[in-house]
């Protein structure tokens, strides 16, 4: 494995290059180009200059997250070739630039949903926190509103204001998908990249659901490990593969993430490793990374993956804020670093635990 971090970009990253550099545990970075929105043409040279201004600091581009995918291609409506087209030519220019492994996802109007951002603990720390019962009581078109508040001046993934702002519509073409549609329009356009993916050896890693069930009546297909492995035979090429996300997959409690890991060896291509605190099964917080602040047993997950053989980019993923940090949600420096540290630590000692029994 490798251990990264995401970072938005000098333009809308809080945390430098400098900073992820000097924790050591981190050698590449997970990044994208924060301004295109899904649909939109990724030009080579707006990739080999971030490139080289990642390489300037000292580390490499590991992987993208994420090239978004156009609610065209979601729906399948009239623009979707033309999407898939440009799609295909941003893989091509990333291939080009040297970059393997892309993650993306295919959840409808909403990326990832989260009803508080800045929930206090004891301590003072905050986290991002879901309840199921907020969710039920509000009105999806004022979701942002009700959120945007607590983002410190950040633009959230999935949460731009330009999409926003067309709520309504967004809802609207999703008005006849159900899952299986759904699910049937991702196969198409998996089987239109992989041509490519083969080409430039990309490894394509969607990121499942999160939370891992429907919210606001919207279909969700990537929730747990019977789906993913539908997805998988469907579209049978070791190219098409998923982001292991343990928050995501973990809000299902019935999800057994070990299990998961250890039932689709190979076609894991990039991991998101966090714990979570369950107040109950419908009403989680983020969790320090560490296995007793949280529900997860993060020993066991961290072995599946290192026992399934597992060699791309692990990201410790969203951390408190503490330290008085400000910066965006999820995303801030110090409970990253602090993760890191520890999914690095588990992995040495299981490492030299197989070392020394052979
Ligand atoms: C949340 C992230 C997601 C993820 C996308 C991948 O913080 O894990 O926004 O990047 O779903 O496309």
């Amino acid at each position: 494995m490798e251990m990264t971090m995401r970072w938005y970009g000098s333009k809308f990253d809080t945390v430098t290059l400098k900073q992820i550099r000097q924790t050591a545990y981190v050698t590449g970075v997970i990044t994208m180009l924060y301004d295109k929105q899904p649909g939109e043409l990724w030009p080579q040279e707006e990739i080999h200059a971030l490139k080289e201004e990642v390489e300037a600091a000292g580390l490499h581009i590991s992987g993208i997250e994420s090239v978004n995918v156009s609610d065209a291609i979601k729906t399948g409506s009239a623009d979707r070739d033309r999407d898939i087209d440009n799609y295909i030519k941003s893989l091509e220019n990333l291939g080009r630039e040297g970059i393997h492994m892309v993650c993306y996802n295919f959840m409808p109007v909403f990326d990832w949903t989260r009803t508080e951002l800045a929930r206090r603990r004891p301590d003072g720390s905050t986290v991002l926190a879901y309840t199921q019962e907020a969710v039920d009581a509000i009105d999806p078109e004022k979701m942002f509103d009700s959120i945007k508040g607590d983002m410190n001046g950040s633009v959230m993934p999935g949460w731009e204001p330009e999409r926003m702002a067309h709520i309504k519509e967004l809802f609207g073409l999703y008005q006849d998908i159900d899952a299986e549609q759904l699910f049937r329009n991702l196969v198409y356009f998996l089987k239109a990249i992989m041509p490519v993916c083969d080409q430039y050896n990309i490894n394509m890693a969607i990121h499942p659901d999160d939370p891992a069930w429907s919210v606001f009546g919207l279909p969700r297909i990537i929730t747990c490990r019977e789906n993913i492995e539908r997805m998988l035979k469907e579209v049978d090429n070791p190219h098409n593969g998923i982001t292991l996300c343990t928050g995501s997959l973990g809000t299902n409690l019935k999800n057994d993430l070990p299990g998961i890991i250890r039932s689709i060896p190979g076609r894991i291509h990039f991991a998101h490793v966090r714990n979570l605190k369950f107040n109950s099964p419908t009403n989680f917080e983020e969790a320090a990374h560490l296995s007793s602040d949280g529900t997860f047993d993060m020993y066991e997950i961290v072995r599946a993956l290192y026992e399934t053989g597992f060699t791309g980019p692990i990201r410790p993923d969203h951390g408190r804020m503490i330290w008085d940090e400000v910066a965006m949600p999820g995303y801030g420096l110090y409970d990253r670093a602090l993760g890191a540290a520890y999914i690095c630590g588990l992995w040495e000692a299981i490492d030299k635990a197989h070392k020394s029994a052979c």
